[in-house]
């Protein structure tokens, strides 16, 4: 982990956008921003990788990124009202005491966890999917109850927003 934080950075300063050092007054009307961003160099080279295999410039796929982290995480510390969605679970059955705790939180938590579904995936492995409907707020403190948690492999939350709180309008 050490690594992560001493590696060298570079800087996405100079190709994250083509645009000329000053703004320009078009690309001020166009609304558009720039900014210097470190990241550590191993990080930059997977991604220039990828990306390029996919087809995007660092700034298309930057933009991308940021869209899709506000989607994964303003509803986490934001929102308030009633959702629906999955949490999906791969975990190891054999760390002691972890499927204990999963059930307990599914009991905990049985306002906002409808059903769960439960597949033996190899020896020591499990895939547990949770389908979640209720208040926002309850879902994420039942989720914050199995993030983690020893043994717990990847945990993934996907939630739509059924009616905000306040808005009182149906958005899915
Ligand atoms: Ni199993």
């Amino acid at each position: 982990m050490a690594a992560f934080f001493f590696s060298p950075t570079l800087s996405l300063y100079g190709s994250l956008c083509s645009y000329p050092a000053r703004p320009t007054s078009k690309m001020a009307r166009k609304g558009v921003s720039r900014f210097g961003v470190s990241v550590p160099r191993q990080l930059l080279e997977e991604f220039d990788g990828r990306i390029a295999r996919m087809g995007y410039d660092r700034s298309k796929a930057i933009q991308l990124a940021m869209r899709d982290f506000m989607t994964e995480y303003v509803w986490k510390y934001e929102e308030r009202g009633l959702a629906i969605g999955t949490m999906t679970i791969i975990y190891d059955h054999e760390v002691r005491g972890l499927e204990e705790t999963l059930t307990s939180t599914q009991h905990a938590h049985r306002d906002v966890t409808s059903s769960a579904l439960h597949i033996h995936l190899d020896e020591r492995n499990c895939l547990l999917v949770i389908v979640l409907r209720g208040e926002v707020r309850a879902i994420r403190e039942a989720a914050g109850k199995l993030m983690g948690k020893r043994g717990i492999k990847q945990l993934k939350l996907t939630i739509a927003i059924l009616e905000r709180q306040g808005a009182g309008k149906r958005v899915n």
